[in-house]
């Protein structure tokens, strides 16, 4: 890719094809002192004031930088490497290509507590490994005064839900959530039932006395990847239906209507949603039922196999970070009476990991 210039136009050339680029696009980017504020980035002007008719009246392109001015009197000098970043307008973290792993992924990096975690080079490593394999491990992240709503602000934002800012896994009478037993928990997705799912699930484990209780995790990646692979029909169907997905509490009624495997708009992978306790296929004509429930039936059981599972224990510090649009979690049973499990929950969003690896990928240069 690069810039030309001719007749006081500017052209990007990619790939062999060249395409003049709009003048008022170049306007709304000037970027002196008096035209965008040095500490926010943000423009002091309001660009649909600019008028239409704005044209080039001046160009000058060396290696670097193009300088423009416009017939509206203005001038401004634009990094070349600016204008082409934004020609491909993709987001950073959709470079960070995912790792797809199933039950033999042995080593996983552990990243260490530390008070400078959160600005230093070692978190933007640790959020590029949660990218990668859509989950992360923090050690040694203290566990007095519920500090994982403080670790949690420390990336982005605490994601709040009926379930309050954080929420204590333990188990306890009476719960609203088969979570807050001490049953097992098969792979299942969080919140499927909420508009907009919550994005990221942190489990913080405070005590772990007990001997079963063991975390597990699945790559939905993985294992959607598998389904179109040897089960297209029923990859195309989990794709296709929207479910109904409820919760239902003492003072709310949650629902969303939502596939199983839903894919962006370009139809690749963009999240799955999982958890058989709560979902409500819609009345559909019967054939079209029989494949959704064999789809279902099967993606359960890969889900579910020991050949995507992978298996482990949680000791106090120990601080999970998941995907929840990527990766399903869950827990082995364990005996209540043997001694005590408490781990604390809650979630942020994408916003939160991305801005924080947008921000320390430039802060290091990376
Ligand atoms: O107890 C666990 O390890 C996980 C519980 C759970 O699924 C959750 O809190 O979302
Ligand atoms: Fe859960």
């Amino acid at each position: 890719m690069k810039i030309e210039q001719k007749d006081k136009k500017v052209f990007f050339e990619n790939q062999g094809l060249k395409k003049e680029i709009h003048p008022f696009w170049l306007r709304e980017r000037v970027n002196g002192e008096s035209f965008v504020d040095k500490k926010t980035q943000q423009r002091l002007f309001d660009p649909t004031e600019i008028k239409e008719s704005i044209e080039i009246d001046s160009l000058n392109l060396s290696n670097n930088f193009l300088e423009v001015t416009f017939n509206d009197g203005t001038y401004t000098k634009l990094a070349i490497e600016n204008i082409l970043k934004e020609f491909s307008n993709t987001n950073e973290v959709k470079y960070i290509d995912k790792i797809e792993w199933d039950s033999s992924l042995r080593i996983f990096k552990n990243f260490e507590f530390r008070d400078d975690l959160f600005e230093g080079k070692e978190m933007y490593k640790a959020l590029v490994n949660f990218y990668q394999y859509g989950f992360v491990i923090f050690k040694k992240v203290p566990t007095k005064n519920n500090f994982i709503v403080k670790f949690a602000n420390s990336i982005g934002s605490v994601r709040r839900t009926n379930f309050g800012e954080f929420f204590n896994v333990k188990s306890k009478p009476n719960p609203n959530d088969l979570a807050y037993t001490s049953l097992s928990l098969a792979p299942h997705t969080d919140n499927p039932y909420r508009n907009p799912v919550p994005c990221i699930q942190m489990l913080h484990c405070i005590e772990n006395e007990v001997t079963g209780g063991l975390s597990t995790l699945v790559d939905g990646f993985t294992v959607t990847q598998k389904l179109k692979k040897d089960f297209p029909d029923f990859y195309e169907i989990l794709t296709k239906i929207k479910v109904r997905f409820q919760f239902i509490d003492q003072k709310v009624v949650l629902e969303d209507w939502a596939e199983m495997i839903q894919l962006d708009e370009s139809g690749n992978f963009k999240q799955v949603r999982f958890s058989p306790r709560l979902d409500f296929v819609p009345l559909i004509d019967k054939e079209k039922l029989d494949l959704y429930y064999h789809a279902r039936k099967k993606i359960s059981e890969l889900y579910n196999s020991n050949e995507y599972k992978i298996k482990f224990k949680l000791s106090p510090g120990d601080l999970l970070m998941m995907d929840n649009y990527r990766l399903l979690h869950g827990r082995t049973s364990y005996e209540a009476n043997e001694g005590k499990r408490f781990l604390q929950g809650c979630y942020i969003d994408y916003d939160s990991t991305e801005g924080k690896l947008k921000f320390l990928k430039r802060k290091f240069n990376f």
